[in-house]
């Protein structure tokens, strides 16, 4: 329903994405996209690439005078710092030679991708390894959000933990206290023992991970579905997280801390319809994050994520070399410190992508006002039953 694929070298021309199952009549801006970029591009402890590029996604095809065609959405990314990679990079054969790498960076993709793609040069395996790649990403993250905006739908995410800090809050974060962290942390506590420590590991010449998470709000009830694997949710979520460059874990909801509590401490009480207030059947708590058996039930979508540590270290780990086969310090170029700020970006474009395919397979339609007319018509469905949920559609479910 909604795809995207996405096409680039992190020090190539540019990145390119498409976008593809948008229904037609979609507001859309290149400012509203380059927002999301922004974003992405922010947080403590990236390196000196990020002030070389400034992401602007130009919208190539698929929009027509602030409205979307339901065409295919073409968005072209320039990598800026491309005029000093045009020998390394060029597409044709280039003018001199051109240095090699052959220093395997443990964690990286270089020597799985070599060995796989027979390649003797790592060049063109961490070009497009890179999480460079995610900037397109985060552009097609930003066409699905504006889609989930108008059915209500709202991300956001934050850093949880950095080194040995855990950020504690209470409830809800403030969002916007995030957008002002220069580490999307909610605690200006914890935001200053993680940017200490930060500073702490690009002394040494090392590099942090992290936990970050996501969260969807007003997510409509019954996405997804229970009757098949690949049709579960939290499965298509798991999937589409753990594609996202150095991530090494899910957690949905309360996730691993789950399975050590008894079901009576787990299972999010159903609330009596006196106690829903403004959207139906609410829970007393969300420990489950939001799915129950593949399916979205009404409650904020809450996915943690684990990065491990960039695998690009000043401090190169010993290593081989790919030619030789001797051992030699792995191979080092300018890197980031700790990705885990922009990470939060990327797991709710991720997630974003999830749910707009999920609410286009449940409620279809060619024009964004299709789509919605079957949401509303769906949503009264929801109330409880006297039998109306499976009325035939030119009865009173049909009214919008
Ligand atoms: C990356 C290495 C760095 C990062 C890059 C990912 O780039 P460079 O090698 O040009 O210094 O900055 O991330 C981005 C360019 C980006 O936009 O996120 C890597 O090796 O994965």
């Amino acid at each position: 329903m909604f795809r995207f694929l996405t096409a680039g070298e992190s020090h190539g021309m540019g990145l390119t994405v498409i976008v593809e199952g948008v229904p037609a009549g979609l507001p859309l801006t290149e400012d509203y996209i380059a927002n999301d970029l922004r974003r992405r591009q922010g947080g403590y402890g990236r390196g000196r690439r990020q002030k070389i590029e400034k992401d602007r996604g130009q919208l190539r095809s698929g929009v027509r005078h602030g409205k979307t065609l339901g065409s295919p959405i073409a968005i072209l990314l320039e990598n800026k710092d491309w005029v000093n990679w045009q020998q390394v990079m060029a597409v044709d054969e280039p003018d001199e030679d051109v240095v090699q790498v052959t220093r395997l960076r443990p964690g990286h993709a270089d020597l799985p991708g070599v060995l796989k793609y027979a390649f003797d040069d790592v060049r063109p395996i961490l070009e497009r390894a890179s999480a460079r790649e995610t900037a397109a990403r985060v552009a097609a993250g930003a066409v699905a959000r504006r889609f989930l905006e108008e059915f209500g739908v709202a991300l956001h995410s934050h850093t949880v933990a950095i080194d040995g800090v855990h950020a504690v809050i209470e409830g809800e974060p403030d969002w916007d206290a995030v957008e002002e962290s220069p580490v999307r942390c909610a605690s200006k506590d914890a935001e200053a023992k993680m940017i200490e420590a930060i500073d702490a590991a690009r002394n040494d010449g090392d590099s942090l991970g992290g936990i970050v998470e996501v969260r969807a709000q007003h997510v409509p009830i019954g996405l997804g579905s229970h009757v098949h694997w690949d049709r579960k949710i939290d499965g298509k979520i798991a999937q589409a997280i753990m594609s996202i460059n150095a991530v090494k874990g899910v957690e949905i909801g309360i996730g691993f801390a789950g399975a050590v509590l008894r079901g009576s401490q787990v299972h999010d009480v159903i609330l009596p319809a006196d106690k829903w207030g403004e959207r139906p059947w609410r829970r007393e708590s969300n420990r489950l994050g939001g799915t129950e058996g593949g399916m979205t039930n009404g409650e904020d979508i809450i996915v943690r994520i684990a990065l491990k540590p960039i695998a690009t270290l000043p401090r190169s780990l010993p290593s081989v070399d790919l030619h030789t086969g001797e051992e030699i310090p792995a191979h080092y170029e300018r890197s980031d410190v700790a990705v885990a700020p922009a990470a939060g970006v990327i797991g709710e474009a991720m997630v974003a992508m999830v749910l707009a395919d999920a609410v286009l397979e449940k409620f279809g339609g060619d024009h964004i006002n299709e789509t919605l007319r079957n949401f509303y018509a769906y949503q009264k469905t929801l109330l409880p039953r006297g039998g109306s949920a499976s009325a035939p559609p030119d009865e009173e479910t049909t009214e919008v």
